[in-house]
């Protein structure tokens, strides 16, 4: 085997796992455009991906999973610590020994007759105390290729570890050796999908699933599982929360990151086109959040990620022609439809379906069922965004102005509410609830907490976390953001969602930043303070304020039986659940 690293840790670590995993041959992978051309060569050669029309669509591909293999397997997902209740009560847990005595015969010899693809990568901008490099070890060329887009993946960075050694190790297997079986163009191994962490060693085991979080190690399980449990202990956040920078008419800048589950609007927030003359918006996020407290006392928040997985159904010129325009050309798609024309479509691309679709099964759409499976996702460099802002890579992040949580919720939760503190804040994030989406397997549509939308990727102990947030701004409340629950998602007795949402949420923005510079009053419910009557401005929009009143509203009914079944939530959390956040619910439980 050639060798790529001359580090003692390194060298030793490839060859355990080069040996284990016995592949007929070894590539590292840095990107280089040549390469990239290679691994393309041979994805379409192999029948993984298609090339889409070079005048509608150039550079572009499109991918169609195994269908069993669609989306991010929280069953499957589990975190090793060597205590339980250091996974706590919201995770999956094994003891490392455990998992590992279950997953090493499943690695051995897993890549016969395969590429062992090494991908050095960082998570985090060059030169930012915010970065961590990993390298991931994959079967799977689309996984190789998507990782140099979602990614650093360079030279530097596979000398930056050479150099200093330290890197997460995470291995991921499609779980398919070929041994002179044919092979498929989604090869992967459902029956036996883990994605496993290991907090207390730092690294990942995957095996089994070529989807997006499962199998791009950097995202959810590195910046995420991985990365809450080191900003514990070393005194930072790592979010799933989008960055978004905001220019007032007057030309002042506003920083904000939100917080809303998968699938719940972080893509199309963080790539908002205002509808209010005179704002402007770039992107920094769209995913993830890594925060550090500065020490003037603001928040400074870092993109960890180099690129972009985002749904495609949904987004349209009329919802989002920013990333309509970002996704124009370099990207690739995965379980969209494929039209006669060589182009890509999904439910709300445009208002009708074209003629002649192939849906995300490969086979012609007959009209039932969706054409482009409701997880199908765009993987696309955040360079491509025309909106990117110029210092989306500073190593030392944005300070934020305000925190945005947010769900999906048909009734109940207001559009916009103000928490009276941090520790109110942290309160309602902790008890934040919403739909399930199409991005994790299940059923969808159906409400579950999902604390700070971390529920499937907090590495750690629940508790622990609200108690870390907690901590976060115990020492001064000077430079803190404040605290805001949102939801775009109200909806009438129609079932149809009142607010019109996407380039819209600018004026929920605006109002937050009146409150920020005490412009508005606003009106204070038991929940927080949410906007008075005539404080959101609604020119430009369809919506009477007699139609945008409900909005605000909240039933005090529906929010008692809320608080009771905080209540069994909050005792499912254990011992470890802050007496503080109780202190608050005991508060709210008396306003109502
Ligand atoms: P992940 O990548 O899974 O973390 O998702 P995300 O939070 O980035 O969600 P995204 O912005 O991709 O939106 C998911 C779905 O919600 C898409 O179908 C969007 O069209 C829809 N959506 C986003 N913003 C809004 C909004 O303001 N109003 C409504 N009604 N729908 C929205
Ligand atoms: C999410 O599910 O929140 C995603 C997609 O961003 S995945 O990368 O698959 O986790
Ligand atoms: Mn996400």
């Amino acid at each position: 085997m050639e060798k790529h690293f001359s580090s003692p840790t390194v060298a030793a670590w490839l060859q355990e796992w080069t040996d284990r995993l016995d592949p007929e041959r070894v590539e590292l992978v840095t990107g280089e455009p040549a390469q990239q051309e290679g691994l393309v060569d041979l994805l379409i050669s192999r029948g993984s991906i298609v090339r889409l029309d070079p005048v509608l669509r150039p550079n572009s591909f499109l991918a169609l999973s195994d269908s069993r293999d669609v989306a991010r397997l929280e069953s499957r997902t589990f975190i090793c610590s060597e205590q339980e209740s250091d996974a706590g009560p919201t995770n999956n847990w094994r003891s490392p020994s455990e998992m590992k005595a279950a997953m090493l015969p499943l690695y051995e010899g897993a890549m016969r007759g395969r590429t062992l693809y090494v991908v050095p990568f960082a998570m985090g901008p060059e030169g930012s105390r915010f970065q961590m490099l990993g390298i991931e070890l994959t079967d799977s060329a689309y996984v190789a290729l998507s990782m140099t887009r979602m990614a650093r993946v360079s030279k530097a960075v596979a000398e930056a570890i050479d150099q200093s050694g330290d890197f997460v190790p995470a291995i991921h297997s499609v779980g398919v050796p070929l041994a002179g079986r044919e092979d498929v163009p989604w090869p992967c191994n459902p029956e036996s999908t883990y994605v496993a962490h290991f907090p207390e060693t730092r690294e990942i085991w995957s095996f089994g699933s070529g989807y997006g979080g499962n199998a791009l190690l950097g995202k959810k399980c590195l910046a995420l599982r991985i990365g809450s449990v080191v900003g514990k202990r070393e005194g930072w956040l790592a979010e799933h929360m989008l960055i978004l920078k905001l220019i007032s008419p007057t030309g002042k800048i506003y920083y904000v990151a939100g917080a809303f589950p998968s699938a719940c609007g972080k893509t199309n927030l963080a790539m908002l086109v205002p509808t209010v003359p005179g704002w402007r918006a770039e992107t920094v996020g769209d995913d993830i959040a890594w925060i550090r407290r500065g020490e003037d006392g603001r928040l400074y928040a870092v993109n960890p990620e180099a690129g972009f997985f985002g749904v495609a159904p949904g987004t349209s010129v009329r919802s989002n022609a920013m990333a309509m325009q970002t996704i124009s050309r370099d990207t690739i798609f995965t379980n969209c439809a494929l039209t006669r024309e060589g182009d890509v479509w999904w439910e709300g691309a445009t208002e009708t379906p074209p003629d002649g679709l192939i849906d995300w099964k490969g086979l012609p759409w007959d009209g039932q069922g969706p054409a482009a499976h409701p997880n199908a996702r765009f993987t696309v460099p955040a360079s491509k965004c025309p909106m990117i802002a110029p210092e989306w890579q500073d190593p030392a992040g944005v300070p934020l102005s305000a925190l945005l949580l947010g769900g999906r919720r048909s009734d109940l939760i207001p559009l916009v509410t103000e928490a009276r503190s941090w520790e109110h804040g942290v309160f309602l994030g902790s008890i934040m609830a919403s739909e399930t989406t199409a991005a994790a397997e299940g059923p969808t549509g159906k409400v579950r907490r999902d604390p700070f939308a971390m529920l499937p990727f907090c590495g750690y102990n629940i508790g622990d976390y609200f108690r870390h947030w907690l901590e976060f701004g115990a020492e001064s409340k000077e430079g803190l953001p404040r605290i805001y629950l949102v939801n775009w998602f109200r909806r009438n007795a129609d079932r149809k969602y009142i607010w019109p949402g996407y380039g819209d949420n600018v004026r929920v923005l605006s109002w937050i930043i009146d409150r920020l510079e005490g412009r508005a009053a606003g009106r204070d419910t038991p929940l927080g303070v949410v906007p008075a009557p005539g404080e959101i401005d609604l020119a430009g929009t369809s919506l009477s304020a007699e139609e945008f009143a409900p909005l605000v509203e909240i039933d005090l009914a529906d929010l008692a039986v809320e608080v009771e079944d905080v209540k069994g939530y909050y005792a499912n959390l254990g011992e470890r659940l802050p007496a503080r956040l109780r202190d608050e619910l005991e508060e709210l439980h008396k306003r109502v």
